[in-house]
């Protein structure tokens, strides 16, 4: 089996520790990491979800899944992070209140701070006025939420809405993703922005840098 088909069937299966080494495998076999990343890990990942979502598999597996994918972006993030470059700004980044989802988030992390970005990331479970406070103190440029939740995307609403109320709409941008949140909803709420994935979350976020 190709490298890449075994880490996917690693990762779907939650062996997290050949998932480790599969990733090291792959790197050391000259493949790009974001190549590692789309075809062996997400590919991995997309699976778990249809196989989730039909209830071939329960919560548990799940859980094993995610802490593979863990194993391997723990090896994958040097190689997607760029270090020692002078910051290009300041993003406060966060899943919204009531949702636990955090891998799709500490990716689009991992990538805006290879972008250049300081990322001060807030976890999970995060209410709508924690993030405003973090954008407030470290004068970050823009607010990045996640939710996975279609019950948890309300929350992004309440974070422009604060932004709005506090009148720091020309300073503050939002940029909101995940997988069930779209550009329509994205507009409906008045975010500022909408992440498909987490690349063009950091080209989203880079655009309104450079235009504030
Ligand atoms: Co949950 N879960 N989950 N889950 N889970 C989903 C989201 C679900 C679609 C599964 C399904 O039914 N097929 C479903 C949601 C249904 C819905 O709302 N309509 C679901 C459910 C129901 C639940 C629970 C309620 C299950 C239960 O308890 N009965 C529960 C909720 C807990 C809570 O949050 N309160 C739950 C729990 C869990 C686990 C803890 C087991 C685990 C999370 C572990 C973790 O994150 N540490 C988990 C997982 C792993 C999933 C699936 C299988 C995979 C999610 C994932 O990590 N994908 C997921 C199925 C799916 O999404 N198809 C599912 C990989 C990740 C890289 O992709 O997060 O989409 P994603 O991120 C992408 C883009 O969306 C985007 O970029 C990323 C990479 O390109 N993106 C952004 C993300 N954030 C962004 C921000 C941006 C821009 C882009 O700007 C700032």
């Amino acid at each position: 089996m190709d490298l890449l088909k075994e880490l996917a069937e690693n990762l779907r299966l939650g062996e997290d520790e050949a998932v480790r080494a599969g990733t090291r495998a792959a790197l050391d076999a000259g493949l790009a990491p974001g190549e590692i990343l789309r075809t062996g890990l997400l590919a991995g990942m997309a699976v778990v979800g249809g196989e989730f979502g039909r209830r071939e598999i329960f919560l548990p597996d799940v859980l094993l899944a995610a802490r593979a994918m863990q194993a391997g972006m723990e090896v994958l993030r040097p190689h997607l992070a760029r270090d020692g470059a002078p910051e290009a700004g300041r993003v406060v980044l966060g899943t919204v209140q009531g949702d636990l989802h955090d891998i799709g988030k500490n990716l689009v992390g991992i990538l805006l701070r290879g972008a250049g970005y300081e990322v001060i990331d807030l976890g999970t479970d995060v209410p709508a006025a924690r993030f405003l406070e973090a954008a407030e103190t470290s004068g970050a440029g823009v607010i990045g939420l996640s939710a996975l939740l279609t019950t948890t995307m309300p929350r992004m609403a309440e974070v422009v809405s604060l932004v709005r109320e506090r009148g720091l709409g020309g300073r503050v941008k939002v940029v909101v993703g995940g997988a069930p949140v779209t550009q329509a909803f994205a507009d409906g709420i008045g975010a500022d922005g909408w992440g498909f994935d987490a690349e063009s979350a950091v080209r989203r976020v880079k655009a309104l840098m450079e235009s504030v």
